[in-house]
């Protein structure tokens, strides 16, 4: 094959997924030339990306280290580790690598709130979105949540940003320079991109480099900051808030969310349900305070917003129990949040968890081994779990959504909870966890008409 860019001295764009083509609309804006590769032979938007971009020079299969090598620059998305071989080759060839973030960031002046963490990202960063907006600022959200950040280029600028960073994003930024930091919260996953759980945290970490503030969780040290002069700090967690805290207090028998010692709201008025929330809540709140967004506007947000489809979603209530889509639980930690966050004291939780397990350790699975009625496995992965859970409470297998959702039904006691909370991604079975959520609510409903 022809070296398409020989010796010249262009762009290299890596991926051809959300970003790649992102990154494509912005590079063709500006006016700099590029070539696009991808390690895939035929990518799935290869039609689209060849409609929409017919001059775009494209080379596809595993990456070719001529066309790398001669790269002024290497854009390379999430999705692509940056362990590739060639990738670590240019890197020490001293060619700049770096992601769509960074690019974006060059081009903004407008603060940015950096959101990571393993979970409860996209809640958080969607609740400070409409806590800026009901404030009346001009804000826009995106990143991992699915709006690749260049395309936010393409709206009106913003007087706020708030984006939501995945770990692979996050392993190429040299310097975010967010206004404010969190993570907010870290547990095992991805384990088949990363050799170590450390190299994730590691990745987790940059998302504060540069940070003017940052917040943090109380309840969870991973979360803390490497240690910076003059960087501000907060903090928030379910436990008692301390100087720039935010957490719960009880107040005339009422738990309430509370600024330092001042309680500002009852929980019971937070609209989104179980107490993981309360946490998300906590964290927007705090993230929102760090750039002044007013106190009375961030409350009255909390007061109506629903939280997100997929996530903990109730979906109906049949002979006392109730059914919740937690779908997005694709990981051991977001699965032990839905599950200890619907806890109560008067029932059980009937839970549906496998798929793709993405090397993950689910053995932490078994502290809330005491609040489950049953467990119906999944999936590739499922008999992992399903193994771990066999001497401790009753265990089924089934072969798609509906008999998993039959299964449940027929073993779960009025005032019991259903939940499909995977702790696995779904891309056995499923296009992706919307997929997975919307066939679990179907199959709900035929078992509940
Ligand atoms: N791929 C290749 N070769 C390539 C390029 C991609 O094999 O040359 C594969 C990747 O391994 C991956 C898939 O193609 O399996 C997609 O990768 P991508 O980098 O092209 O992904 P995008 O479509 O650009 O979407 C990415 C994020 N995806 C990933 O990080 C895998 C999206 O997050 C994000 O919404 C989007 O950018 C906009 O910022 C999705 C995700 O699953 C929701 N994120 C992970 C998570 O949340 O756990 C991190
Ligand atoms: P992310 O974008 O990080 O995946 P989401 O807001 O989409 O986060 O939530 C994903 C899942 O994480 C939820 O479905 C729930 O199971 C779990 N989760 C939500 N809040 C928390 C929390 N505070 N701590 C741990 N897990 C959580």
């Amino acid at each position: 094959m022809v070296n398409l860019i020989a010796q010249s001295n262009v762009t290299v764009l890596v991926g051809m997924g959300m970003t790649g083509q992102s990154a494509a609309r912005y590079l063709t804006s500006v006016g700099r030339p590029f070539v696009w590769v991808d390690t895939r032979e035929a990518p799935p938007a290869l039609d689209s990306v060849r409609a929409q971009f017919p001059e775009a020079n494209i080379e596809l299969g595993e990456l070719r280290e001529d066309t790398l090598l001669a790269a002024a620059e290497i854009i390379v998305s999430p999705g692509v580790p940056l362990s590739n071989p060639v990738l670590v080759k240019a890197e020490t060839e001293g060619i700049p690598m770096l992601g769509d973030i960074e690019l974006f960031l060059r081009e903004v002046k407008a603060p940015v709130i950096a959101i990571t963490g393993s979970n409860a990202k996209s809640t958080v960063t969607t609740l400070v979105g409409e806590m800026a907006q009901n404030a009346g600022k001009q804000v826009l959200i995106g990143g991992n949540i699915g709006v690749p950040v260049l395309d936010l280029l393409q709206q009106p600028a913003a007087e706020l940003y708030v984006l939501e960073l995945s770990s692979f994003q996050l392993e190429s930024i040299k310097q975010l320079n967010a206004e404010v930091a969190t993570v907010l919260n870290v547990s095992e996953d991805h384990m088949d991109r990363y050799d170590s759980f450390a190299q994730y945290y590691i990745a987790k970490q940059r998302v504060y480099f540069g940070a003017r503030k940052v917040v943090v969780n109380r309840e969870d040290p991973l979360t803390a900051p490497p240690l910076a002069e003059g960087v501000e700090q907060f903090s928030f967690g379910l436990n008692m808030p301390d100087r720039r805290g935010f957490g719960v207090i009880t107040k005339a028998g009422q738990e309430c969310l509370a600024f330092e010692f001042k309680a500002l709201m009852p929980i019971d008025d937070i609209k989104i349900p179980g107490r993981h929330n309360v946490a998300n809540a906590l964290a927007a709140l705090a993230l929102g305070h760090a750039v002044d967004l007013p106190m009375d506007a961030m409350l009255q947000t909390l007061k109506v917003f629903t939280g997100l489809p997929h996530r903990c979603q109730w979906v109906a209530e049949n002979g006392g129990v109730n059914y919740y889509n937690d779908s997005k639980g694709t990981n051991v930690g977001a699965t032990l949040a839905a599950l200890n966050g619907l806890k109560k004291p008067n029932g059980k939780i009937v839970l549906i968890a496998g798929g793709v397990g993405k090397g993950a350790d689910f053995s932490p699975l078994k502290a809330a081994a005491a609040g489950l009625r049953a467990l119906v496995a999944i999936g590739q992965d499922g008999d992992q779990i399903a193994d771990l859970f066999a001497d401790l409470v009753p265990v089924f297998q089934a072969r798609n959504m509906a008999e998993a959702v039959e299964l449940s039904a027929r073993h779960a006691q009025s005032g019991d909870d259903v939940l499909l909370s995977p702790a696995c991604a779904s891309f056995d079975m499923y296009k992706g966890f919307e997929d997975r959520g919307e066939h679990f609510v179907q199959a709900v409903k035929e078992v509940v008409a």
